[in-house]
């Protein structure tokens, strides 16, 4: 059995060989023209950024070095006693490109639960804080505190040579990663439970299953394995998107990886990106409301319209990148319909339902490039049915979630010597200029 860092040892020469080999075979090779739309359209399309672990095709989704979410589900190794994907396969697969024994799994969840718990002042911190602040708010403020104990930051100070700077970067995301849900599960206890206490670190439970535990749902054997679930898929999803971009962004300024990954999580925090799974929910029980029991395909159609000319956007529906229904939502679908008590829950047949119409309003609005469900169509409605029904903590599940593909980036980042982005902007008169020329 490997650790995940001898894995690393081996697999980071072979990378930074194939870059050297594009950098000096392709250098100069193009990847497509640079239009006017994507300068002001806010850059899509545009290949313009280096991110390993992940791919997205507008169609199929998301594959994680070239596997599809059911090809996971196949070949990644589960909880004990459980069936679904969990957050150490997953990151280890992210990493290091390779699909990892059971032993090495359940060697990383150890590492995870020895690491877990939160200095003494984050915990003062987040205590401190108004219980009325957005939990996404204090989950950001928590990450970028941790930055006090960070090994990459205090290497740095020493003075490290440039080909060390991966594996202090390593182990701030380490570290980082195993005290995520002790800080998410505290954030929602002081919230939602205040008073009662947190349990403590299993050190034989994965860190999903010690994150459910704190929350205070550990009993709760179905809302475990749907996060499971939850937090693998959510993890990773190409380097675009506002959050893995922002990580990117700030970590190539060399701030560590806590910092990095605050700013990411404030990037989440936006109802267009990871807050539309608390959007979904508010608006769905809106709807609801509205159409009390009588849930027919007129009324929700009614509904969507509704919503549609009062000039707001359906949540959960649209996509900067897929065109099609997103596998995530899929597989959180099928996550479902295997159990007939989540098919019988009215909010459950309302996204249902809402699903098999709102496409055809979509696309006769004709706005939306991608009139199909992404992962935050289905994911607030099933937490919502075991009883996590605070949906303004819902993105803070995210912000667990995606720490595992950002922060694998980052260590890459470094392992690559990435340099610090900085791209090109024209002002409005130098973009007539050039295109008047032409
Ligand atoms: N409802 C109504 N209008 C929509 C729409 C939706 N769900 N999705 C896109 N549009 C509109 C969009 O606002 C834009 O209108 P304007 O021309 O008036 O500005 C037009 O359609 C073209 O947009 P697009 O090119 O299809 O989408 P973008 O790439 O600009 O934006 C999203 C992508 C995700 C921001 C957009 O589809 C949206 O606002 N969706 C609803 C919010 C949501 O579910 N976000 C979560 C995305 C998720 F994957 C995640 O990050 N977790």
């Amino acid at each position: 059995t490997k650790t995940i860092r001898e894995v690393l040892q081996e697999v980071i020469p072979q990378k930074q060989a194939q870059l050297q080999e594009l950098k000096a075979k392709h250098s100069q090779a193009s990847l497509g023209d640079v239009k006017v739309e994507n300068v002001i359209g806010g850059m899509r399309g545009l290949k313009a950024m280096l991110w390993d672990a992940s791919v997205l095709d507008p169609i199929e989704g998301i594959r994680f070095h070239g596997l599809s979410i059911p090809d996971c589900q196949k070949q990644l190794t589960p909880a004990p006693g459980g069936k679904e994907i969990i957050a150490e396969s997953m990151l280890w697969l992210l990493l290091t490109g390779r699909v990892p024994t059971e032993a090495e799994t359940r060697q990383l969840s150890r590492e995870f639960a020895e690491k877990g718990d939160l200095p003494k002042h984050v915990e003062q911190l987040i205590d401190s804080l108004p219980k009325t602040l957005h939990p996404m708010t204090q989950l950001g403020m928590g990450v970028a505190a941790l930055n006090h104990d960070s090994q990459f930051a205090a290497a740095y100070e020493r003075g490290i040579k440039k080909s060390e700077y991966w594996t202090h970067t390593l182990e701030d995301c380490i570290n980082l990663i195993a005290r995520l849900p002790a800080l998410a599960a505290r954030i929602y206890r002081n919230v939602y439970k205040p008073g009662t206490p947190i349990a403590g670190i299993n050190k034989d439970l994965d860190l999903v299953g010690n994150y459910v535990n704190m929350l205070g749902y550990g009993h709760n054997h179905d809302l475990t394995e749907y996060l499971r679930l939850y937090i693998a898929i959510h993890g990773d999803h190409e380097g675009g998107n506002a959050s893995a971009h922002t990580a990117h962004l700030v970590g190539s300024t060399l701030s560590d990886p806590y910092l990095s990954y605050a700013a990411a999580l404030f990037a989440l925090a936006g109802p267009l990106h990871g807050l539309a799974n608390q959007e979904v929910l508010r608006w769905q029980m809106n709807m609801q409301k509205e159409i009390g029991d009588k849930i027919t395909h007129e009324n929700i159609k009614e509904f969507l319209w509704k919503t549609l000319k009062s000039g707001q956007v359906v949540p959960g529906y649209g996509h900067g990148v897929l065109r099609n229904p997103d596998p995530r939502f899929i597989a959180l679908q099928e996550f479902c319909s295997t159990r007939p008590e989540l098919l019988a829950d009215p909010v459950i047949q309302l996204v249902k339902q809402t699903y098999e119409v709102a496409p055809g309003v979509l696309k006769e609005h004709g706005k939306t490039k991608n009139p199909y469900p992404n992962v935050d169509a289905a994911s607030g409605c099933v937490l919502y049915h075991y009883g996590l029904t605070e949906f303004k903590y819902y993105t803070v599940i995210f912000g667990v979630s995606r720490a595992l593909g950002a922060l694998t980036q980052l260590v890459w980042a470094r392992a690559l010597n990435l340099p610090l982005e900085r791209p090109k902007s024209l002002s409005i008169d130098a973009i007539k200029q050039i295109v008047e020329k032409q």
